[in-house]
């Protein structure tokens, strides 16, 4: 089990009366400034986003490893040893090299909570109320040198623990460049809604990049390596037709086979537009060039 301190684990019930609390005191604020620039269409209020029950996140799942039917993941027998972890950190790009445990890692950085919509690129979403490390932290712990120009994460791959290990030819892979690593939306998660990942979700740490489709968040990482050239990827390497290396979300971008304008949203009713960069472009499209250029878009 991940030790996360008991003051920590809250109900997701109390997490709902927590946010309610939170909104009824921004709405109170927003009628109070009633004429004010707050209820501005345009305005910069915080959104409220209204998280996935937990039950819907733990099982409606994409993890190949464990099969590939969306109920595969979460029904699929808890074979995968995740305590104890460690994570190697390493690459020329890196400084200082090391294999971590990942208690270790708890000890050193803070677990913080992020809600954020989650966007898979197959046009379905979600709101996840993440808990993690920001990546920046720990990218900056391994020193990177001026060799540091993309990340490679790769993820567990064991036959004895996994029943579709290998599904693509070795482990599932992803990357980023420097810059998005170095990111503040860029979380490693440990949990959801306060609970550890479950095995399913990609326990027991995995990326979380709300600005880009689902593929990227590559799950049970097991090394984190700082490279000079663009990493391969798994989907990449896959289908370079349908899947590149930013796939950043955008609805101005359709897939091959369906559009991208719309998303089905999880556990809710109906069908919702999707937003450019799934709504964080404040945040993250001083990273990219001109939405004219695919490349950042699939
Ligand atoms: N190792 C691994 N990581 C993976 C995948 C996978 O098949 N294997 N699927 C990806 C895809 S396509 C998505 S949409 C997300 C799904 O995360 P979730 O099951 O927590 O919603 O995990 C990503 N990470
Ligand atoms: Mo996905």
């Amino acid at each position: 089990m991940i030790p996360i301190p008991t003051s920590r684990i809250t109900s997701e019930q109390d997490f709902r009366n927590r946010r309610k609390i939170i909104g009824a005191g921004l709405s109170a604020m927003a009628a109070m400034a009633c004429n004010g620039p707050l209820l501005a269409a345009d305005s910069n209020a915080p959104e409220l986003l209204e998280p996935t029950p937990l039950k819907t996140i733990n099982s409606y799942n994409n993890y190949y490893e464990f099969g590939f039917d969306k109920s595969d993941p979460s029904e699929a027998e808890q074979t995968l040893i995740t305590s104890p972890w460690s994570v190697e950190i390493t690459g020329a790009g890196a400084d200082k090299k090391g294999v971590y445990d990942l208690a270790d890692i708890y000890g050193e950085f803070a677990i913080e909570s992020h809600v954020h919509r989650f966007r898979c690129v197959e046009a379905w979403s979600m709101v996840v109320p993440w808990n993690g490390i920001p990546l920046h932290k720990v990218i900056a712990a391994a020193q990177p040198n001026s060799r540091a120009k993309y990340v490679r994460f790769t993820t567990v791959n064991d036959a004895t623990q996994m029943p579709n290990a290998n599904w693509a030819g070795g482990p599932y892979t992803e990357g980023l460049t420097i810059a998005e690593v170095m990111n503040p939306l860029a979380l490693l998660a440990t949990g959801i809604y306060d609970q550890p990942l479950e095995q399913q979700t990609g326990a027991p740490i995995r990326l979380v990049l709300p600005w880009k489709y689902g593929f990227k968040y590559a799950k049970s990482i097991v090394r984190i390596e700082l490279v000079e050239d663009m990493p391969k990827t798994t989907w990449w390497q896959q289908n370079s037709r349908e899947y590149g290396f930013y796939a950043n979300v955008s609805p101005h971008h359709n897939h091959p086979r369906w559009s991208q304008k719309t998303e089905r949203v999880i556990g809710g009713f109906g069908r919702q537009r999707t937003q450019i960069y799934n709504g964080y472009a404040e945040e993250v499209a001083h990273l990219y060039g001109a939405l004219e250029d695919r490349k950042y878009f699939y």
